[in-house]
């Protein structure tokens, strides 16, 4: 399977062609993303917005850019009714949504603060159907598809359907995404941790054994050495964890407490948890699946605990005494 292109992979194991049509769409916006992350500095695309986005974080140029760019794309599929941005306070209703239809829920530029200093970015996204039972989010447990692209040293599209996850890379010459990885799998055991260490005066009882036991190493009560990385870029540290395993760790703190913790479940911790299961590996939010989360509003936060699925089943049995 290696080497396929990203159509020649969608024709070969997708039976619906309205998803493979809507899939091909955002690989290509996430293309067009790529190029303007590229040229971010040439054409005075750095720098902040003189605007908020619904978390109240200050935005980017960019950010918007590749909102417009994204919703633009996924305008463009006839079975699109619903879009859910991280960029946008409102939920976007296309057109009149029938049973069927799809939601997008994404960040069109996860990990922009990484920008100006020339890190890994991406675009985070996951699709499922407006059912009549539903409202207009998505329910974790019937996503159809979830992906993402890094735009790193080289940009990648990473994607699940559910059963497998594939890594495609975009070959600017060949104008193609190019089948580069075609089973990522995310090991059951870790000795890599990605945590904000910064903001351990603000963490629980219980994230604070779970790391101290990580740094303590083989003298301490894992029994083995860990190393730790963080790149302020979720999509980084995803995409590392599925290369080489490791696990991920964003918990609600007493400092995000009020707003339900940092990162967003529709379009962070929903397509990650997709991907990471698929793979092999767990996402919770400390106490069971992210997927199994109902989803109440379009930004609503949430602990993450993602990646090697012994890890999540250690941090999420772990006891301390308060
Ligand atoms: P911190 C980026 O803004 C993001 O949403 C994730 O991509 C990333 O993991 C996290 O926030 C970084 O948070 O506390 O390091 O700024």
């Amino acid at each position: 399977m290696a080497g396929m292109t990203l159509g020649a992979y969608l024709e070969a194991e997708v039976s619906d062609l309205d998803l493979i049509d809507l899939v091909d769409r955002i690989a290509s916006a996430c293309w067009k993303i790529a190029q303007v992350v590229r040229d971010a500095a040439l054409d005075g695309n750095q720098g902040q917005a003189d605007s908020v986005n619904p978390q109240g974080e200050v935005q980017k140029p960019i950010d918007l850019i590749a909102d417009d760019i994204f919703r633009a794309s996924c305008a463009q599929s006839a079975k699109v009714s619903v879009l859910v941005s991280e960029e946008v306070e409102e939920i976007t209703n296309l057109k009149p949504g029938q049973s069927g239809d799809f939601i997008v829920a994404y960040d069109p530029l996860d990990g922009s603060s990484n920008l100006d200093v020339n890190l890994s970015v991406g675009s985070i996204f996951c699709v499922s159907r407006l059912a009549d039972d539903l409202g207009p989010l998505p329910d974790g447990r019937s996503l159809k598809c979830a992906g993402y692209a890094i735009y790193g040293p080289s940009t990648m599209l990473v994607l699940t359907f559910g059963m497998q996850v594939v890594g495609f890379t975009l070959d600017v010459t060949g104008e193609d995404y190019v089948l580069t990885h075609p089973d990522m799998r995310i090991p059951a055991e870790a000795c890599e941790f990605a945590i904000n260490g910064s903001r351990s005066r603000h963490w629980d009882a219980r994230v604070s054994t779970y790391v101290e036991g990580c740094i303590t190493g083989p003298a301490g009560p894992r029994g083995k050495a860990f190393n730790m990385r963080w790149t302020a870029s979720m999509i980084a540290d995803v995409h590392r964890i599925l290369t080489r395993g490791g696990v991920f760790l964003y918990p609600v703190d007493a400092e995000n407490q009020a707003q339900g913790g940092k990162l967003r479940l529709l379009y962070e911790a929903f397509p990650m948890a997709m991907i990471a299961e698929a793979a092999g590996g767990r996402a919770s939010n400390g106490q069971s699946d992210l997927l199994d989360i109902d989803a109440e509003d379009a930004h609503q936060r949430t602990s993450v605990i993602l990646g090697a699925r012994h890890e999540v089943d250690f941090f999420d049995a772990l006891v301390t005494c308060n």
